[in-house]
């Protein structure tokens, strides 16, 4: 069998390199723990981003993904299948929204929500053809489409990526009064996460989702939430914009934890009178709503359900807070996060991308955002001596 080492060289031979992982090939896992080829043990900090929030091989979704495999695994939208029906009705209940429009990736179901959002400003608001204007906030993420790019604020994301597409403007993330400011008579969507997490883990102002959800009815304005990261429990609500009164979207989208972390299921979800604007033949995806997805995304709901795993996400969100708050003070300018989606800020001089590596060099998994942040997000599923552990590990590489 190679070796780690020949296995990353291998990977930096034959392989794009549009990413720079830590050093370490990971080749099996359960729950919160990976393991490496030399089989050292790792505690799963990152979650792949929150889409591993039901842990590594959880038993319920991979019996579910077995079964199916075994039986039926696509049929094109060309045909129904018996799988989807089951998985939507429960995922529009949760989410108490009429329909869901079933996709793959995140940034699939973004561009879903645009192309809904601008049907929606021209057969309903009556914005003139090809006008319709997105509002979107200065740090977004939302994908990495030649479209959404084009709206990021990151050079990282978007230089040499253009001509970009119009119809967005950006305003300051946080800020009701500048998004009030750019609402124009051709202003289709306000498109907005609840917690800026590539950004930094950035948490808005109490009252800022409620603001937006009041200026967008006020002004006939779609209020679109990007819950991809921060959706099915990972900031201690079912949604984050739950964490707020009367902060409901009009467009929801969800994506990485719905495939249970182990397919990429993604969903669009609205009102009738917004998702019944699509005809036949004008959206799809060939694999999108496939009968493989659909038992996948069904166990995952249901797992998160029965598993209360967004009340654990708080319980356990505030007991790591506490626990967080005595770390080594010097090289930490602020702690920040919802749940068990947390943003370590650092002091010093060292990058967020030092500490990582000596945590990949203690069994901790996890990744640095923004140079200077360290994310938290483990699977919603660890345990509160796990997280002891956890903070062990932080306090010996912060104090150095
Ligand atoms: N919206 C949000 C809020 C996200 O965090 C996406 C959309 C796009 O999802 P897809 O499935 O298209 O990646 C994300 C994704 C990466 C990477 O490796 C992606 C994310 C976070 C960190 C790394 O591209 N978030």
């Amino acid at each position: 069998m190679a070796s780690s080492e020949q296995l990353i060289e291998q990977a930096r031979r034959v392989s794009a390199q549009n990413y720079a992982p830590l050093p370490v090939v990971l080749s099996r896992a359960h729950g919160v723990w990976a393991w490496d080829t030399d089989n050292r043990r790792y505690l799963d900090c990152l979650s792949a981003y929150s889409a591993l929030s039901l842990g590594h091989c959880h038993p319920r979704v991979i019996a579910a993904l077995a079964e199916q495999a075994a039986r039926l695994t696509l049929t094109s939208r060309a045909f129904h299948n018996d799988r989807m029906g089951p998985f939507l009705e429960l995922l529009c209940a949760q989410c108490e929204m009429d329909m869901a429009l079933p996709m793959n990736t995140g940034a699939e179901a973004v561009e879903t929500a645009i192309k809904l959002a601008r049907k929606w400003g021209y057969r309903v608001k009556g914005v003139p053809r090809d006008e319709a204007e997105i509002i979107a906030c200065r740090g977004n993420f939302h994908g990495r489409t030649t479209t959404i790019v084009g709206f990021s604020s990151e050079a990282a994301y978007k230089d040499d990526f253009g001509p970009y597409a119009p119809g967005f403007e950006l305003v300051d993330y946080g800020d009701a009064g500048q998004l009030e400011a750019a609402i124009t008579p051709r202003t289709a969507a306000f498109l907005v996460e609840p917690i800026q997490a590539e950004a930094g883990i950035r948490v808005p102002p109490a009252g800022y989702l409620a603001a937006a959800r009041r200026l967008c009815a006020q002004h006939n304005v779609l209020l679109i939430l990007d819950e991809i990261q921060t959706g099915l429990g990972r900031t201690g609500k079912f949604l984050a914009h739950q964490h707020e009164r009367d902060a409901k979207p009009d467009v929801l989208i969800l994506g990485k934890a719905l495939g249970g972390g182990v397919y990429p299921v993604s969903a669009v979800l609205a009102g009738a009178d917004i998702m019944g604007l699509l005809q036949p033949g004008e959206h799809g995806s060939t694999f999108g709503g496939n009968p493989l997805a659909a038992a996948v995304g069904l166990a995952s709901l249901e797992a998160i359900r029965d598993e209360r795993l967004a009340d654990r996400a708080a319980e356990l969100g505030d007991y790591l807070f506490e626990r967080l708050r005595t770390l080594a003070a010097p090289a930490v300018l602020e702690i920040r996060g919802r749940g068990l989606l947390v943003g370590i800020e650092l002091a010093g001089q060292r990058s967020a991308r030092d500490y990582c590596t000596a945590l990949l060099e203690r069994g901790v998994l996890t990744k640095d955002t923004h140079d200077k942040v360290i994310r938290i997000a483990p699977p919603l599923v660890i345990e509160a001596s796990e997280l002891d552990w956890l903070v062990e590990q932080l306090e010996a590489v912060l104090a150095h």
